[in-house]
C-alpha cells in the first residue's frame, strides 16, 4: 500500500554513498503516499553481503541513521555495478517496528531480501508450509514468507535463475502485491513483480534508447499446484519453467540505470522513460538487461509492454493526475473497498472471517448490547450500519459521540461490548472514552486503519480497515472502509443464524459488486461539478434523507462544512415537519436522497412536502427510477445494491460535491483552515 524504490546501476559507477543518497531521496518523492517504517538494503563492501538498514518513523530517521552507521572511506569508492532496494511501509501485518520493517529477509545471510506493498492472504498456509519445512519465522509480516519461499524454491531448484524463481514464488501467493527482490545469491540482479499494486521501471541510458518497447517472453501454459490447506499432504513444488522463445531479446545497454518505483514521482528526476508493469509480469535485471516474463500468454496479450515517455511535473504525478489528495483517495475507493475485504470475505463459500476479533465472537455474542463510539466521520460509519447490526445481532445497539457519552458519564457494564472506530487510532476523545469503558470492565473492540495506533494497542481486539494511508484532511475511503468493516462484523455475528442466511447471501452478494458500482458511481463526476456550479455561491445546503441512508445525510453535510465552510445541515427526512421544513422555500438549495428501499414512500412523502413549498431539490436516486426523477430537474442516478450498503454508493456523490464546491470557492481541499488530520487533543 505505500512505497517501493530499487535502483541498480550497470556500468555506471557509483559509490555506495551514492547508492543510498540515491535510495533515500527515492523514499522521500514517496512520503507523500504516507507511511509508518522505512528500510533499505545495499551490497556490503569487499564480500557478497548486503546490509540492511531499518527504521520505524519518517525517512529523516532512516537517513541519521545511515549516516551513522554506513559511513567510511570503502563507501566512496565507485561501484561498476550494483543494485539497493528500499521501502516505506503502512503496516497491515504486524506493528510497526524494526523487525517487521522492510526490507523481509529468507536468513541470516540475506540470501533473499524482499520489500512489498500489498496484502498476502494465503501467508499462513504457506508460512505453515516452510515452518514444516525447517524455516524459522522473525517477524509478524504476510511479507516474510515471500523472502523464504524463494529461498526454499532456490534449494530444491539450484539450476534455475533469480527471475525463474521468484516467477515459480508468484504463483504461490493468493492477494495484493507489488516486490522487488534482491538476492546475496544473484549480486547485481534485481527481480520485481506485481498484482494489485502499481509498480514501474525507470530506464536511464546515456544515448538515446534504440526501441521504444521490451518484448514480452512468456512460459509454457500450464498451472502449477497451488500450496494446500493441509500442509502435510503439499508437495514440493514441481512448477513449469518458463521458456524464453528466443525470437525476443531483452533490453540490453551498455551503461544503464535501472528503476523499480511505486509511481512515477520518485524515478521523474532521473528518467522520464518508464515501464508501467501489468498484473503477473516479473522483470528481471540481469547483466544490464531487462527483461518481462509472464508465465502464461492468453489470446489478447500484447507482444510487448511500451517504453513511456513521462511528460508529468512531480506535483502532478504525486496527486496521481488527481488534483489533491482527497479527490485522489475519493477515486481509489474501488480499490480500497476491496482491500478492506481481502482475506476476510470468501465469496466462493460466503463465509467471512475476521482474524483479529474471531476468538473473541462467542463472548460478544453473549453480550447486552453493543456500543459504537466515535467522532466526526467514524461516527457516522457507526449511524450508517447501526441498523443493520440492530437486524443481524438482535442486540441493542447504542451509537454514540465521544465527547458527549463522556460528558453524561453514559453507564457501562461488564457485559457491554464497545466499539471504538477511528482512523489514525489517536483521536483523543474516543481514546478516552475507551478508557472510561475499560476500566468498567466492558469488552473494547477497536475499528482503526493505523497498525499500532493507540486505540489498537489498548482495545482488547479489533479489526484493521486496511484503506490505506489517508492524507487528505476530510476522511473519504476511511469512511466507506470502516462502513465495510461494520457490516463484515455484523455478517460474522449472524453466520450460524439459519433465518438470517438469505439476508446474508444477498449482502455477500452485494459486496462482490461494490467495487464496480463504485466506480459507475464515480462517472457521475462531471455531473456532479456542474451541480457544484449551481450550489457553490449559496449560503446554506440542506441534505435530507431516512433509514439506511441518514448518515450519508450527516457525512455530506460534515463534508461540505469542513471543505467548503458553506452552512449544511443533514436532516432526517422523518422530522421535517417537526421544524426544518420552516427552512425551506424557493431559494433555499435542498439535496434528497430517495431510493426504493423500505423507506422509499416516506421518502417521497418528504420530496412532495418540500415540491409543494416551491423547493427544487437534486435528487439522488437509483438508475431508472423515471417516477422519482420526475420531481426534479437536477438527478444523480446510482446503482441499484442491496439497502444496507446504498450508504456507500450514496455517500460518494456527495464527497465529491463537497469537493467540486469547495474547489469553486476557492478553499484548500486538502487542508481546510482550522482543521487538523488527526485529532489528538480533547
Ligand atoms: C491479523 C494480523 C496478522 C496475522 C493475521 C492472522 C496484524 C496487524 N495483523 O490480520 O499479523 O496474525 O491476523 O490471520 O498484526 N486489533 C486491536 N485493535 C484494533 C484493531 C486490531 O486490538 O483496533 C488487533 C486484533 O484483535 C488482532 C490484531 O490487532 O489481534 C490484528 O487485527 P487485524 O484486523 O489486522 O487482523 P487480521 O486477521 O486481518
Ligand atoms: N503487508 C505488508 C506489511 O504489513 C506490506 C505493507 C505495505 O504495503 O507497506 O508489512
Ligand atoms: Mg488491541
Amino acid at each position: 500500500m505505500c512505497g517501493i524504490f530499487a535502483y541498480i546501476n550497470y556500468l555506471t559507477p557509483k559509490t555506495r554513498h551514492e547508492v543510498l543518497d540515491l535510495l533515500v531521496n527515492g523514499l522521500k518523492r514517496l512520503e507523500y503516499r504516507g507511511y509508518d517504517s522505512t528500510g533499505v538494503a545495499i551490497d556490503a563492501t569487499n564480500t557478497k553481503d548486503i546490509v540492511m538498514l531499518k527504521s520505524v518513523g519518517k525517512v529523516k530517521v532512516l537517513e541519521d541513521s545511515i549516516a551513522e552507521n554506513l559511513s567510511g572511506k570503502e563507501f566512496d569508492e565507485p561501484v561498476l555495478i550494483h543494485c539497493g532496494i528500499a521501502h516505506t511501509r503502512w503496516a497491515t501485518h504486524g506493528v510497526p517496528c524494526e523487525k517487521n520493517s522492510h526490507p523481509q529477509r529468507s536468513d541470516n545471510d540475506n540470501s533473499f531480501i524482499v520489500v512489498h506493498n500489498g496484502i498476502i492472504t494465503n501467508y499462513k498456509d504457506v508460512k505453515t508450509f516452510l515452518e514444516k519445512r525447517g524455516f524459522v519465522f522473525e517477524s509478524d509480516t504476510d511479507t516474510e514468507v515471500i523472502a523464504k519461499l524463494v529461498h526454499h524454491l532456490w534449494k530444491m531448484h539450484p539450476g534455475y535463475s533469480f527471475r525463474e524463481l521468484v516467477e515459480q514464488a508468484i504463483q504461490q501467493l493468493e492477494g495484493a502485491f507489488a516486490v522487488a527482490i534482491k538476492s546475496r545469491h544473484f549480486p547485481g540482479e534485481c527481480v520485481a513483480s506485481r498484482r494489485g499494486s502499481p509498480l514501474l521501471v525507470g530506464i536511464k541510458t546515456k544515448t538515446r534508447l534504440a526501441t521504444d518497447h521490451i518484448p514480452i517472453l512468456y512460459g509454457k501454459d500450464d498451472k502449477s499446484p497451488p500450496i494446500e490447506k493441509d500442509t502435510d499432504s503439499a508437495k514440493p513444488q514441481v512448477l513449469p519453467r518458463s521458456e524464453s522463445t528466443s525470437e525476443f531479446m531483452p533490453l540490453e545497454e551498455k551503461e544503464v540505470e535501472y528503476f523499480f518505483a511505486s509511481d512515477a514521482s520518485a524515478v521523474i528526476e532521473h528518467t522520464n522513460r518508464v515501464i508501467y508493469l501489468e498484473d503477473d509480469d516479473v522483470a528481471a535485471v540481469r547483466d544490464g538487461a531487462l527483461s518481462i516474463h509472464r508465465l502464461k500468454k492468453c489470446t489478447d496479450d500484447p507482444h510487448a509492454r511500451e517504453i513511456t515517455t513521462l511528460k508529468m511535473e512531480i506535483q502532478q504525478i504525486m496527486k496521481g493526475n488527481y488534483d489533491y489528495f482527497m479527490l485522489k483517495e475519493i477515486f481509489e475507493q474501488p480499490e480500497s473497498v476491496v482491500n478492506t475485504m481481502r482475506g476476510r470475505v470468501r465469496f466462493e463459500s460466503n463465509s467471512i472471517v475476521l482474524g483479529g476479533i474471531k476468538d473473541y465472537i462467542p463472548e460478544i455474542k453473549r453480550c447486552r448490547r453493543l456500543m459504537l463510539i466515535g467522532c466526526g466521520t467514524s461516527y457516522h460509519s457507526a449511524v450508517a450500519t447501526r441498523q443493520l447490526l440492530e437486524e443481524l445481532t438482535e442486540l441493542p445497539v447504542m451509537v454514540e459521540l465521544a465527547s458527549d457519552f463522556l460528558d453524561r458519564n453514559t453507564p457501562i457494564f461488564r457485559d457491554d461490548v464497545c466499539f471504538f472506530i477511528s482512523q489514525s487510532g489517536e483521536t483523543a476523545d474516543t481514546l478516552m472514552a475507551l478508557r472510561y469503558c475499560k476500566q468498567r470492565g466492558a469488552l473494547i473492540v477497536g475499528i482503526t486503519n493505523t497498525v499500532g495506533s493507540s486505540i489498537c494497542r489498548e482495545s482488547h481486539c479489533g479489526v484493521h480497515i486496511n484503506a490505506g494511508p489517508e492524507i487528505g484532511v476530510a476522511s473519504t475511503k476511511a469512511y466507506t472502509s470502516q462502513f465495510i468493516s461494520l457490516v463484515m462484523f455484523a455478517l460474522v455475528m449472524s453466520e450460524d443464524r439459519l433465518s438470517l442466511q438469505q439476508r446474508r447471501l444477498e449482502i455477500l452478494q452485494g459486496l462482490s459488486t461494490l467495487a464496480d458500482q463504485i466506480r459507475e458511481v464515480l462517472k457521475l463526476d462531471l455531473k456532479v461539478q456542474e451541480l457544484a456550479k449551481d450550489l457553490y455561491q449559496h449560503k446554506s445546503l440542506l441534505i435530507m434523507g431516512r433509514g439506511y441512508n441518514f448518515a450519508t445525510c450527516l457525512e455530506g453535510a460534515l463534508k461540505v462544512k469542513e471543505l467548503t465552510y458553506m452552512h449544511s445541515e443533514g436532516i432526517m427526512a422523518g422530522e421535517l415537519k417537526h421544524g426544518p421544513l420552516a427552512l425551506v422555500d424557493d431559494s433555499m438549495p435542498v439535496l434528497m436522497i430517495v431510493l426504493r428501499d423500505p423507506v422509499y414512500i416516506k421518502c417521497m412523502n418528504a420530496l412532495q412536502q418540500v415540491t409543494s413549498r416551491k423547493g427544487c431539490p437534486i435528487i439522488i436516486c437509483e438508475e431508472g427510477d423515471e417516477e422519482t426523477k420526475s420531481f426534479s430537474s437536477r438527478s444523480l442516478e446510482i446503482p441499484r445494491t442491496v439497502d444496507c450498503l446504498q450508504g456507500i454508493l450514496t455517500v460518494i456523490p456527495m464527497q465529491l460535491l463537497s469537493y467540486h464546491i469547495a474547489v469553486l470557492r476557492g478553499c484548500d481541499v486538502d487542508c481546510p483552515r482550522n482543521l487538523a488530520k488527526s485529532v489528538t487533543v480533547e
